[in-house]
Order: structure tokens, then C-alpha cells, then sequence
């Protein structure tokens, strides 16, 4: 099985440590144990699978020693990358895992490249590759949701969904390419055109359904850019302080305070929310607030989630509504500021001015209606559907790769029953459905290429 070289790394990250790991993988890593690690109690006869032994590390060129440590072997295949590994868990100093790592290089062994463990694990079956791909989500996950949805990945969830669809098509292939082949024998059986349309549109829909997961999938796991907008003054350096909880941006009570962009990534509820605080919109001719409020309009379209404050206090929104008119296509929140010293009626007018849209009305001053903003960004960031996904119920796919294999299955699928409709030979209906067995195949590794294996491990750290 295993054509590889032995390579190694440190898998812990650079800097101080309570311990750091260097890892080896490969047919000579039991051997380099054997030169490079000297166990306190010598066991009778080779190192066993799966033990931690407490030794010395040494450079046997001239035998200094360079840490004590524990060593431990796991012999393939029962191993993370599928063949013999061991670890070494040193002391957590820079030098120390340098010097180690640098020991074991000099037997002769290759350093790792960005996740070639990971590449391995896949390339001797011990992973597909969209559970090797949750590896990293896992790794980098910010918040409670994206890392229970990188674990259901790496378990095997999504591969599962796709194989299942996988499955369908072949299902369908088969009776189709029988027909072609052998359509006068007598124990084939001949698909109608309605069982074939039928077939293809709930396998399109099973598709669908995967693929409108991905934008709330994307949020999950990358956050989402919201930008704090709103006239000078309106308490947005103070808004974005409180749901930070944390005296990041200046408040005074002088209109045009705010000038750079701050930004900074809040948890609302699971979701991270990079948040910028802005520089208040109006003319001025103050050239570095109008530099502020130029560099503002620009961060606005890369943000997908606006949340624009008014002075509810006010009672008076026509300017708002003006900056307002310029937003489209972003989820926008209307946050009416201030309201512990707004009246009646400029509430109700707050309300009136803003009608049809998602609107909060707090004070930042005594902490009020805080967290019905942070529900109501909740709500806006995932979408409707979020209850289901709370529930474990679906699938949500989050990887642009993924994304982008779906489509053109998909579109094959799309295909497939145009070429039907049109009452085309049904060969070519089985090219279309090939290609739809091939685009999902990529999702899992069943089809691959070194070039996608090269880009999706290179995104790894080095020692994963
Ligand atoms: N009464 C009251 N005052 C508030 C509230 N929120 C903020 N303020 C005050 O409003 C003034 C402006 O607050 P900032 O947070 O600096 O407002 P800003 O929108 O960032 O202003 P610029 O950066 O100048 O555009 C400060 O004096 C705040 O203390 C609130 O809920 N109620
Ligand atoms: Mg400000």
C-alpha cells in the first residue's frame, strides 16, 4: 500500500509550550525511534503499538542528549495518516523541537509539506476528502456551530448525503446503458420516459437541496462583514463597544468622533460577526472625516450586513431614509439609538419612518433592547431555516469546492432531461448522468486530481 518516503514535522505550533510534538510517518519511522530515542526501561523486544514510553531523546552523532521525553508508536494500519507513525512529545521549547526535528532529518527523513499528513490519511483510505477537508474547518473553527458542523463533516455526514445521491445515479445509468447494449434481450428492462424524468427530477432536487445550504454554511464558518452605519453622533462607536464588551472605538459627544475604521469579530449567538464601526455619514468639509467617509462607502460593498443606527431621539428620519436609499442588496437593521430619552411620539415616528423593515429600537446608554438586536442579527445572518439545522436535521455544505462540484452535477442532471424531453437517444442521457457520477465523485475523492489534492492540502498547516 504504501509507496510514500518517510516524512516529519512538528505538529504543535511554533513558540512556548507545556509539551510540542514532532511526528514522523512512514515505513523508517519505528527505526528512527530505535536510533534516536533511548526508553528509561528497555522493553524486552521491539516498541508496542499504541504505548507511551518515557526516555531520552539523543543526537547519536555525538550522543548529547536533547530532552527527556515520551515516545509513542502507532503502527499502520491503525494510524491517523495509515502508516507507521510516531510521535515524540518533547518539552515545549522552540530549540528543543527544533533540534529534534533537525536530529530526525538527519537520518535521512524528508520535511513535511503543509498538510501532507492529512494527504496521506486520504491517499491510503483512511479519509475521503471532504472528511479530510473538515480536518482544517475543525482546526480553524471560531465558534460552537462551525465547529459541530466541521465534526459532523469529518464524521462522514456529508460524504454519506453524497454517495447516497451518487448511488441514485448510478442506479439510474444502469438500466439506461443496459437498454443500449442489450435492448433485445428479454430480462432488461426498459425505463420508461416518464420513470427516467421522474428519477431525475428528485435526484436534481436532492442537489438543490444540498446546494441551498451554502450561503448560510458560508456564514457559519467564515462569519459575516457588517458594517455599523448612520449619521455623526447616532452612538455607533457605542453600539459596537457593547455587544464587543469592550472599550474599543472613542465615544464623545462631538459628531464626527469617529474617523479610521475599526473592525472587529463579535459571537453573536454562534455566528462571527465582523463588525466595523464607521466614520458618521454627512457633508462635511473637514478633509479627514471626508477621507473617514469615503473609505466608509468603500468597506459598504464588501459587507453583506449593514446595521444602520438612527437617533430615535431625533423624531426626525428624512436624512436617514436618504443614506438608506443608496444601500440595496445587503441585510440591513435599523437600529433606532438612544430611546431612554426619545418620546412617545418620536418612537412611533421611528416606527412609521421605517415601516416594512427589520427594525430594533435600543439604548446603548442603559443597555436596552440589546439583546433583541442580537437575536434580530441572528436572525438575519442564518436565514429562516436555522431551527432545522439547530436540529441536526440537514446537511449544510459550507466548502466553495463542494459548492462548485454540486453545480455541475447538477447541471448535467438539468441536461439529462432536456436530452430527454427533446427525445434524443438515450446515449446520450448516459454521458450527462457519467459526468454527474463524476462531479460528485470529486466531492469525496472517488475522482481526483493531484492538482485538487495540491490546492486543498496546501491550505494546511505544516504537521497536520
Ligand atoms: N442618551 C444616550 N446617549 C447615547 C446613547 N448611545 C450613545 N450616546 C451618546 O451619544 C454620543 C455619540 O456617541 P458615539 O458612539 O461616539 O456616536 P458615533 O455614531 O460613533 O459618532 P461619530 O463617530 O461621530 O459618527 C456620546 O456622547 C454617547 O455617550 C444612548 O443610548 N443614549
Ligand atoms: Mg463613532
Amino acid at each position: 500500500m504504501n509507496l510514500f518516503d518517510t516524512i516529519c514535522a512538528t505538529a504543535t505550533p511554533v513558540g512556548e509550550g507545556g509539551i510540542g510534538i514532532v511526528r514522523i510517518s512512514g515505513n523508517d519511522a519505528e527505526h528512527i525511534a530505535n536510533i534516536i530515542f533511548r526508553p528509561r526501561k528497555k522493553p524486552s523486544s521491539a516498541f508496542e503499538s499504541h504505548r507511551l514510553y518515557y526516555g531520552t531523546i539523543f543526537n547519536p552523532a555525538d550522543n548529547t542528549s536533547l530532552d527527556n521525553a515520551l515516545m509513542t508508536i502507532m503502527k499502520k494500519p491503525k494510524s491517523f495518516t495509515g502508516e507507521d507513525v510516531v510521535e515524540f512529545h518533547c518539552h515545549g521549547g522552540q530549540l528543543v523541537l527544533q533540534r529534534v526535528l533537525e536530529t530526525v532529518l538527519r537520518q535521512g527523513v524528508r520535511l513535511a509539506e503543509p498538510g501532507e499528513f492529512t494527504k496521506r490519511a486520504f491517499l491510503n483510505g483512511k479519509v475521503d476528502l471532504a472528511q479530510a477537508e473538515a480536518v482544517i474547518d475543525l482546526i480553524r473553527a471560531k465558534t460552537d456551530i462551525s465547529m459541530r458542523l466541521a465534526n459532523l463533516q469529518m464524521q462522514g455526514q456529508l460524504s454519506q448525503k453524497i454517495t447516497q445521491i451518487k448511488d441514485a445515479v448510478v442506479l439510474l445509468l444502469v438500466p439506461i446503458e443496459a437498454g443500449l447494449d442489450f435492448s433485445d434481450e428479454e430480462d432488461v428492462t426498459i425505463l420508461s420516459d416518464c420513470e427516467i424524468e421522474e428519477r431525475l427530477k428528485q435526484i436534481s432536487g436532492e442537489i438543490k437541496k444540498l446546494l441551498s445550504t451554502y450561503e448560510e454554511g458560508k456564514i457559519l464558518k467564515q462569519g459575516i462583514n457588517c458594517i455599523i452605519l448612520g449619521r455623526p453622533n447616532v452612538g455607533k462607536s457605542s453600539l459596537l463597544n457593547l455587544l464587543l464588551k469592550e472599550e474599543r472605538a472613542i465615544v464623545t459627544a462631538i459628531p464626527g468622533t469617529t474617523r479610521d475604521i475599526i473592525e472587529e469579530v463579535v459571537n453573536i449567538k454562534g455566528i462571527p460577526l465582523r463588525l466595523m464601526d464607521t466614520a458618521g455619514l454627512r457633508e462635511t468639509q473637514d478633509e479627514v472625516e471626508s477621507i473617514g467617509i469615503k473609505f466608509t462607502m468603500k468597506r459598504l460593498e464588501s459587507s453583506e450586513m449593514v446595521l444602520f443606527v438612527a437617533d430615535i431621539s431625533e423624531d426626525e428620519f428624512e436624512q436617514d431614509i436618504k443614506i438608506l436609499e443608496k444601500i440595496t442588496d445587503k441585510k440591513t437593521i435599523i437600529v433606532g439609538n438612544k430611546i431612554d430619552k426619545a418620546s412617545k411620539e418620536a418612537v412611533n415616528a421611528f416606527h412609521n419612518a421605517f415601516k416594512g423593515m427589520t427594525k430594533v429600537a435600543i439604548s446603548v446608554l442603559l443597555d436596552k433592547g440589546v439583546e433583541e438586536l442580537r437575536q434580530t442579527i441572528y436572525n438575519e445572518a442564518r436565514g429562516k431555516r436555522y431551527e432545522a439545522i439547530d436540529n441536526d436535521q440537514e446537511i449544510i455544505i459550507s466548502n466553495t469546492r463542494h459548492k462548485i462540484s454540486l453545480e455541475q452535477a447538477n447541471k448535467a442532471m438539468v441536461k439529462a432531461e432536456e436530452t430527454l424531453n427533446k427525445g434524443l437517444s438515450r446515449e446520450f442521457i448516459a454521458v450527462e448522468l457519467k459526468e454527474a457520477v463524476e462531479r460528485l465523485g470529486e466531492i469525496t475523492g472517488a475522482v481526483t486530481t493531484e492538482d485538487i489534492l495540491d490546492r486543498i492540502f496546501s491550505q494546511f498547516c505544516v504537521g497536520k
